[in-house]
C-alpha cells in the first residue's frame, strides 16, 4: 500500500519525520502503518494483538497482573556483536574493536533485505524520548518496527508517545531507527550504525539490545558519538544514590560489563546492620548514564530510560528483594520458564521448581535433565515506576551530581576488592584496561577474560582511543571531578569459592568510598591504586573470615605483572589512538611494582 502521509501529518508536526516514514514505508510496504501515543488504551489493545498471535502468553493474572511470557526464536536469545557494526566514513572513525562497513555499503545490503519485508505486516511508528521529558539532556528518538514485543518493550523501556512528538514539535532532530524482524536468518542479520546520520537500521533480530534500538543502539553507541562531538559522556552505567544516616544523599555512577550485576547494585538492599543505622539506597539508573558538566562544575547525570531490562536468572528475594517485588505486576519476561499455574520461574530465584514447568523454548521440563530451565540470557522488562526503592529524583531534569564512579568486571582473581585512584588519569587508565569474563548476554563462549574498557567495548560508537582521550579531557571542563574506583566483587581463592559474600554487603564498600571522599577512612597506597585494610571497612554483624577477606583484598605483584603486560598488549592493539598520558601511566606503574624509581602521588 502507498503510506498514508496525510495520517502522519496529523500525528506529528514534523515534516523530516513524515517524510522519513513515507520513505520507509515505501522502502518495507507495510500493510499498516499504526503510529503509537503511549495511552493505556493503545497498551490494552497491542497486548490482545501480541497474545492472539502468539507473541505474548498470559501469565497468571492473579499472581502476577499484567504480566506477560514471550519466547523468542532460540536462535535469537542475546546480543550478536559480530554482526554489530558501526557506519563511519573511515574505518579509522570506528576504530579497532569495532567492526565497520562503509555507509554506502551498509545501506545497500540492507536496503535489499529490507525492500517489500513488511508486507502483510504492520509497521509501529515508536516515538520516544531518552531522559526526563523536558530536561537539556534528553534526545528524541523514532523506531519504526514490525515487531509488537518491541513496540510494548519500548513503552515499558523509554517515555514513549505523546510526549516525544510534542518535545520534537516541527524539528528534523530525532534519532532514525528502523527495525525489521525479517526471516530470523542468520545470514540475513545485521545490526548497523550511522553516527554521522542519527540512524541505525536492525534487521534480522528480535532480542533485546539487537531489537530495542532505544538501548544500546542510541543510548550508548549513537549517543557516546554526539557526546564526543557536544562535550558529554554517554557511558554504560548504573545511577544509585546513597543515603546516609544523617539524611545526606551521596550519587554513584557505576559501569559493569552486561550480566555482572548492575541491576542488583542499583536497587541494593543494604545489609541489617546497616538498615537498621539508617543506610538507604535509591536507584536512579541500572544501565545506561548520560554525564554532562553542570553550570556549578560538578558531574551530573540522568538515566536516559524509563525502565529496566534486567536478567531474569540469579535474581531472587536474597540478591534483589526490591526486583522481586517489582516483578510483580505489569512485566514483560522474555525466555524464562513457566509453571503449571502460569507463574515464571528461574535459575537462582531461591524457590524450589514446581512439578510440570515448561522450559524457556515451552517443552516440558525434567528437573534432573541437566539443562537449564530459563535461558541463562532470560530477561524481564519492567516500568522504572514499579521499583519499590525508585529515587525521587529519577526523574529530575537536571539529574544528579555524581561524586563517586565506580568501574567493576568479574575477575576470578588479580582484581582486589576494591581499589582507588590516585587522579582522575589513574581513574580513567583503570576503566580503559579493565577486564572482565564473558557472560550470556552476548552470544560466543561464557567466562574468557576480555579486556572491556568502561564495560563499553561492545558499545562505544568511536575509536577507543579517541573515547580514552575524550574521558581525560573531560577533566579539564570538571571544576569537582568524582573520584574513580574499580571493584570486583567475584574474586575467588584457589578453592573456587567466592571471597566476598557480594549483594546487599557491597554496601560496605561504597560506604568506604564515602568515607575516603570526606577524609574518614584510611588505605593503604600500592602500586596500582589504594586498598582499603580489613580494619578500614566497617564489617559489624558481616561473617568473612579475615583469611578470606586478606585474600579479597590482596594486590598480589605476581598477578598484577601478569594484569599490566596483558593491558599494554590491549594497548598495541588499539594502536596510535592510545593517548601518551595512559601509556606514561602504565609504564610507571610497571616501574613501581617491580621497585624501580619512585612512584609519583599525584593529588585527586
Ligand atoms: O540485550 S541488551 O543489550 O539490551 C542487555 C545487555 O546486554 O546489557
Ligand atoms: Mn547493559
Amino acid at each position: 500500500m502507498t503510506p498514508n502521509s496525510s495520517e502522519a501529518n496529523t500525528m506529528t508536526k514534523s515534516r523530516a519525520l513524515a517524510d522519513w516514514v513515507t520513505e520507509a514505508a515505501r522502502l518495507t510496504q507495510p500493510d499498516r502503518i499504526v503510529w503509537c501515543d503511549g495511552s493505556e488504551e493503545e497498551n490494552e489493545r497491542l497486548t490482545r494483538e501480541a497474545l492472539a498471535a502468539g507473541t505474548l502468553i498470559k501469565l497468571n493474572q492473579e499472581k502476577r497482573p499484567g504480566c506477560y511470557l514471550h519466547r523468542s526464536n532460540p536462535n535469537d536469545v542475546a546480543r550478536t556483536e559480530q554482526l554489530t557494526f558501526i557506519c563511519t566514513p573511515t574505518k579509522d572513525e570506528a576504530g579497532p574493536t569495532n567492526n565497520w562497513m562503509a555507509p554506502d555499503e551498509a545501506y545497500g545490503k540492507l536496503r535489499g533485505w529490507l525492500k517489500g519485508s513488511m508486507r502483510g505486516r504492520t509497521m509501529y511508528v515508536i516515538p520516544y524520548v531518552l531522559g526526563p521529558v523536558g530536561s537539556h539532556f534528553a534526545k528524541v528518538g523514532v523506531e519504526l518496527t514490525d515487531s509488537v514485543y518491541v513496540a510494548l518493550n519500548m513503552r515499558i523501556m523509554t517515555r514513549m508517545g505523546k510526549a516525544a512528538l510534542e518535545m520534537l514539535d516541527d524539528s528534523d532532530d530525532f534519532g532514525r531507527g528502523l527495525h525489521c524482524t525479517l526471516d530470523l536468518d542468520p545470514e540475513r542479520k545485521l545490526i548497523c550504525h550511522f553516527p554521522q546520520d542519527n540512524t541505525v537500521w536492525s534487521v534480522g533480530s528480535g532480542y533485546g539490545g539487537n531489537a530495542l534500538l532505544s538501548k544500546k543502539c542510541f543510548a550508548l553507541r549513537i549517543a557516546s558519538w554526539a557526546g564526543r562531538t557536544e562535550g558529554w559522556l554517554a557511558e554504560h552505567m548504573l545511577i544509585v544514590g546513597i543515603q546516609n544516616p544523617k539524611g545526606e544523599t551521596t550519587y554513584v555512577a557505576a559501569a559493569f560489563p552486561s550480566a555482572c550485576g548492575k541491576t542488583n547494585l542499583a536497587m541494593l538492599t543494604p545489609p541489617p546492620s546497616m538498615l537498621e543505622k539508617g543506610w538507604r539506597v535509591f536507584t536512579v539508573g541500572d544501565d545506561i548514564a548520560w554525564l554532562r558538566v553542570g553550570p556549578d562544575g560538578r558531574l551530573w547525570a540522568i538515566n536516559p530510560e524509563a525502565g529496566y531490562f534486567g536478567v531474569a536468572p540469579g535474581t531472587s528475594a536474597r540478591s534483589n528483594l526490591n526486583a522481586m517485588r517489582m516483578l510483580e505486576h505489569d512485566s514483560i519476561f522474555t525466555n524464562v520458564a513457566m509453571a503449571p499455574d502460569g507463574d515464571v520461574w528461574w535459575e537462582g530465584m531461591d524457590v524450589d521448581p514446581a512439578d510440570g514447568m515448561l522450559d524457556w523454548q515451552g517443552r516440558s521440563w525434567d528437573p534432573k535433565s541437566g539443562q537449564k530451565a530459563a535461558h541463562p540470557n532470560s530477561r524481564f522488562t519492567t516500568p522504572m515506576k514499579n521499583n519499590p526503592v525508585l529515587s525521587p529524583e529519577a526523574d529530575n531534569r537536571n539529574g544528579v551530581p555524581i561524586s563517586v564512579i565506580i568501574f567493576g568486571g568479574r575477575r576470578a582473581t588479580t582484581m582486589p576488592l576494591v581499589l582507588e585512584s590516585y587522579d582522575w588519569t589513574h581513574g580513567v587508565y583503570m576503566g580503559a584496561t579493565m577486564g572482565s569474563e564473558t557472560t550470556a548476554a552476548a552470544t560466543g563462549a561464557v567466562g574468557v577474560v576480555r579486556r572491556d574498557p568502561m564495560a563499553m567495548l561492545p558499545f562505544c560508537g568511536y575509536n577507543m582511543g579517541d573515547y580514552w582521550a575524550h574521558w581525560l579531557k573531560m577533566r579539564s571542563a570538571i571544576k569537582k571531578p568524582p573520584r574513580i574506583f574499580m571493584v570486583n566483587w567475584f574474586r575467588k581463592n584457589e578453592k573456587g569459592h567466592f571471597l566476598w559474600p557480594g549483594y546487599g554487603e557491597n554496601l560496605r564498600v561504597l560506604k568506604w568510598m564515602l568515607d575516603r571522599i570526606d577524609g574518614k577512612a584510611n588505605a593503604l597506597d600500592t602500586p596500582v591504586g589504594r586498598v582499603p585494610r580489613p580494619e578500614d571497612l566497617d564489617l559489624t554483624g558481616l561473617h568473612v573470615s579475615p583469611e578470606h577477606l586478606r585474600e579479597a583484598l590482596a594486590v598480589n605483584p605476581k598477578e598484577w605483572n601478569a594484569e599490566l603486560h596483558s593491558a599494554g598488549e590491549f594497548f598495541t592493539q588499539i594502536g596510535s589512538t592510545v593517548p601518551e598520558e595512559l601509556r606514561h601511566r602504565h609504564a610507571e606503574m610497571l616501574d613501581a611494582l617491580n621497585g624501580n624509581g619512585a612512584r609519583r602521588h599525584a593529588q585527586a
